[in-house]
């Protein structure tokens, strides 16, 4: 009977720093989550770009410009062009009229679809990416 007792006793307390251990974790949970949303707001996103998404476009050689809502890395960051086959091609290294936008060319495009595929690196270090699908007329 003492010794129920005793081990139902161990078992309460045990769960006391059970309990103080998980709101610590959510705690620092919690403080990560913040901490992203915060830096959320200093990732590149793209505002602007040429060929516009879903545009159909005079080939065979297209300029491409992006314009990120922040300042981007431009040795850091790459584009590639993403053929009709799905095949994935390097478009010569990206120069930057200032500091939040991108510039190359993608040349000798035959008529059909394209992707313009784009991963910068932002000032505050952190990497997005995204495609912007487009047509050769
Ligand atoms: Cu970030």
């Amino acid at each position: 009977m003492s010794s129920w007792k005793m081990d139902r006793k161990n078992a309460m307390t045990k769960s006391n720093p059970d309990t103080t251990l998980l709101a610590g974790r959510l705690a620092r949970l919690f403080v990560l989550l913040v901490g992203c949303a915060a830096l959320l707001s200093a990732h590149a996103v793209l505002k602007q770009s040429s060929p516009a998404a879903n545009a159909v476009v005079s080939g065979p050689d297209v300029p491409v410009h992006l314009r990120f809502n922040s300042r981007v890395d431009g040795k850091r960051s790459r584009l590639f062009l993403i053929d009709g086959a799905n095949a994935e091609h390097a478009l010569p290294a990206p120069a930057q009229a200032s500091p939040a936008e991108l510039s190359s060319v993608a040349k000798g495009l035959q008529p059909g679809a394209y992707k313009i595929r784009w991963q910068v690196l932002a000032s505050d270090g952190h990497i997005t990416s995204g495609e912007i699908p487009f047509r050769v007329k």
